[in-house]
């Protein structure tokens, strides 16, 4: 309900709902202990706006910890743009509106929070919000933005992915089977990068054009309500979040799971039962940190595209440190992830304070 999700340990929640379309905006601002808040902005029809405010919660904790772990200098938070229907039945003119009044909600922030691109939302979106707000990341090149974050989020899941299979006992990627659950502009590319490697691609997407292309390049298609039942060594979600709960994570026919998605868990009891079976699980926050080494590490830190890639390699040898930890001290890899992430949050920590 609205008065659970209001009892919040965040630092702001910020909302505006617009007649005309009966759009409801979410700003949520979990954490600036390190730096402005920055997480994207997400565009969904969602069944109440409980749900809306539990998203955009959910989505800008995971966002503190991902600049946390990162080592970037930024906070947590993220935008929900509860839409009135789904986006593709949202036409063009209700749209421009509904990204004007999101980018006034946003100024009024005084860049306290950071936007980017994130689910139904693209570079092109980010420059039309960047006309009316300056605190926008990830508009087109073409106007002065690092552009799609989508390619450097690919390039650490497929780092991550080699990691986990490694720690694992699997070896490389080479001739194992791999599942990608949605294709695309993440999931797409973690394909192309995991076929290059050698994996036996089984893909999963909801849109019959994107299956398309994919048979067309050889791989198999696995229907999108089959994905938990397919045995698989690795499986990369890279669609939603939310998709292993406790029941998931006891039958699931994987050996290791490392992808795109953000809340890939839908709590820490399925983390636990997925450890107990000696199931394999990146941190998604870890796994999925490319898109932002490439928005803050381009439009903040001044780093150039070689930069973004060195950094974004660096997420495999991250997870090595977390799946130690969790080796160590007998705990979830979510655990260890989180440990690592808190103790750059923690009031004491001085790398905090040098950034
Ligand atoms: P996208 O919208 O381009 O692709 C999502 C794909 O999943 C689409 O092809 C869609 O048809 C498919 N899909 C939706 N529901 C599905 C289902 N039930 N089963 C199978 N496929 C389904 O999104 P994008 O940018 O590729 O992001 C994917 C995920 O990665 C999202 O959860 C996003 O939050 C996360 N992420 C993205 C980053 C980025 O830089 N783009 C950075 C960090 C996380
Ligand atoms: N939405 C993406 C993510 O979840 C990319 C992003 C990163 C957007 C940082 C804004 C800031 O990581
Ligand atoms: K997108």
């Amino acid at each position: 309900s609205i008065d659970d999700e209001l009892r919040w340990d965040g630092e702001l929640t910020v909302t505006r709902h617009d007649r005309e379309t009966g759009t409801t905006f979410v700003i949520r601002i979990d954490s600036t202990r390190l730096g402005p808040a920055s997480g994207g902005t997400r565009a969904a029809h969602y069944p109440s706006i409980g749900h809306a405010l539990a998203d955009a919660g959910k989505l800008s904790g995971a966002m503190t910890l991902k600049m946390a772990v990162s080592d970037l200098p930024m906070g947590g938070g993220k935008s929900v743009i509860a839409l009135p229907a789904p986006r593709n039945r949202i036409d063009s003119a209700t749209w421009s509106r509904i990204l004007d009044i999101h980018a006034e909600n946003i100024d009024k922030l005084e860049g306290n929070y950071w936007t980017g691109p994130d689910v139904n939302t693209n570079s092109s979106d980010m420059d039309q919000l960047s006309r009316t707000t300056k605190y926008v990341f990830g508009r087109s090149v073409d106007n002065g933005g690092a552009g799609s974050s989508a390619h450097a989020t690919a390039l650490g899941v497929f780092e991550a992915m080699k990691a986990t299979a490694r720690r694992r006992g699997l070896g490389t990627l080479d001739g194992r089977k791999v599942l990608v659950q949605g294709l695309g502009a993440v999931g797409g590319d973690v394909v192309r990068l995991a076929a290059q490697a050698g994996a036996r691609l089984l893909v999963a997407d909801t849109d019959p054009q994107r299956l398309e292309a994919a048979s067309l390049a050889g791989h198999t298609i696995v229907p999108a309500d089959e994905v938990l039942r397919t045995s698989c060594d690795l499986f990369a979600p890279c669609a939603m979040g939310g998709v292993i709960d406790s029941a998931a994570a006891a039958s699931i026919p994987t050996l290791a799971v490392a992808g795109a998605a953000n809340n890939i868990l839908t709590d820490a009891a399925a983390g636990e039962v997925l450890r107990s079976r000696g199931v394999l699980c990146a941190p998604d926050f870890v796994a999925n940190a490319g898109g932002a080494f490439h928005l803050v590490g381009r439009e903040v830190l001044g780093w150039n595209e070689d930069d973004v890639v060195e950094r974004t390699r660096g997420i495999g040898r991250t997870l090595d440190e977390v799946y130690s930890l969790s080796e160590e001290r007998g705990i979830t890899t979510e655990a260890a992830a989180l440990l690592l992430a808190r103790t750059r949050l923690s009031p004491a920590s001085t790398t905090a304070a040098a950034t």
